[in-house]
């Protein structure tokens, strides 16, 4: 009888000890993997250096990288010589300077503006959309209203020199943007912060002399940027029209969780726009895009469909610019 306790009560206490390590084995597991390379900031075309120093200042100080990307896009959207960002954005063929943006956080929070005129910071807009209102977009108008409500000034954002040139493409009017030149300006930013939360911006003007009304990939969450807290965060540049159709940034990340570096992930989304143009029987010369993405160990990722397109990376070894890999050599 007293074997028979003592078995049932080591039996016992063995269990207890099982589940015991059962549930430490599970508190382990849900603890986050260690994470290397961080704080790190990217951003598209050589402008990006610029950009980055703001997002920098930001993340050097232990901030999120929520208001890095904010503070690092605005730059260029400030600045007048740079021709598809914000003030002094190339017109649409009707002379209208339209804008497109979005911002995503570590949370998944969205916030996007499409086709709103006279604001300078269509990125703050975008924000303020994710975190004051119960929509993640608002369009035109309503947007311009949205801002002006909240405190923007209504400025004109047609700069001389983008008025001389829209111009002098009226006499034309052909439509035919210029790989590399007129595409080639859009920021979109990426960021991982020292907690490692990721967060993600992207602006711009969208393509000159577009159609009233056009908007692009860069205001579409899932097309021109995507962050997910867990796995990366993707943004693109180039022919939005292309970006859309594959849902681009969207993609790439999908392919970082199925285990693709963020460089593999880029490739595979530009292969997967040519296939595409090919199936359509259109000319690929015609058509650049880019993609720039960033992982949680702080690895990149860059792959263009032409050559000539370059990002900006700051991380603890500085700011540097690096040429993007293409397909086009
Ligand atoms: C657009 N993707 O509106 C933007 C343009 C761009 O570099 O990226 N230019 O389609």
């Amino acid at each position: 009888m007293t074997n028979r306790k003592n078995f049932i009560k080591t039996a016992t206490l063995a269990s207890a000890a099982l589940l015991l390590s059962a549930f430490k084995d599970e508190a382990e597991n849900v603890k986050p993997k260690k994470i290397t390379g961080k704080p790190i900031v990217i951003s598209t075309w050589d402008f990006g250096l610029q950009a980055n120093e703001a997002a920098w200042q930001v993340l050097k100080n232990n901030g999120r990288a929520l208001d890095s990307v904010e503070a690092g896009v605005k730059i260029p959207e400030a600045d007048p010589t740079n021709q598809s960002v914000g003030y002094g954005g190339r017109p649409d063929r009707d002379g209208r300077v339209t804008l497109d943006a979005c911002i995503m956080d570590e949370f998944s929070n969205i916030g996007s503006v499409a086709c709103i005129e006279h604001i300078m910071h269509p990125i703050s807009v975008a924000r303020l959309v994710m975190e004051k209102t119960p929509h993640v977009m608002l369009v035109g108008d309503g947007a311009l209203q949205f801002a002006l409500d909240n405190g923007f000034m209504k400025e004109n954002l047609l700069t001389e020199a983008s008025e001389k040139e829209w111009k002098e493409w009226l006499k034309n009017s052909e439509y035919k943007p210029v790989i590399n030149i007129e595409n080639h300006d859009t920021i979109g930013m990426l960021a991982m912060d020292a907690e490692g939360n990721l967060s993600g911006a992207c602006t711009t003007s969208g393509l000159a002399y577009k159609m009233h009304g056009r908007v692009g990939d860069s205001p579409i969450i899932g097309a021109g940027l995507y962050v997910d807290n867990e796995i990366g965060a993707a943004t693109s540049t180039g022919i939005g029209e292309e970006v859309i159709r594959i849902v681009g940034s969207h993609l790439v990340v999908e392919l970082m969780r199925q285990g693709k570096s963020p460089q593999k992930a880029c490739e595979a989304a530009v292969n997967r726009i040519i296939k595409l143009i090919k199936l359509r029987k259109k000319d690929l010369k015609d058509y650049q895009v880019g993609f720039l993405a960033l992982n949680k160990n702080g690895e990149t990722g860059a792959f263009s469909i032409q050559k000539g397109f370059n990002y900006a990376k700051y991380n603890s070894d500085g700011n540097k610019l690096f040429d993007a890999d293409s397909f086009v050599k």
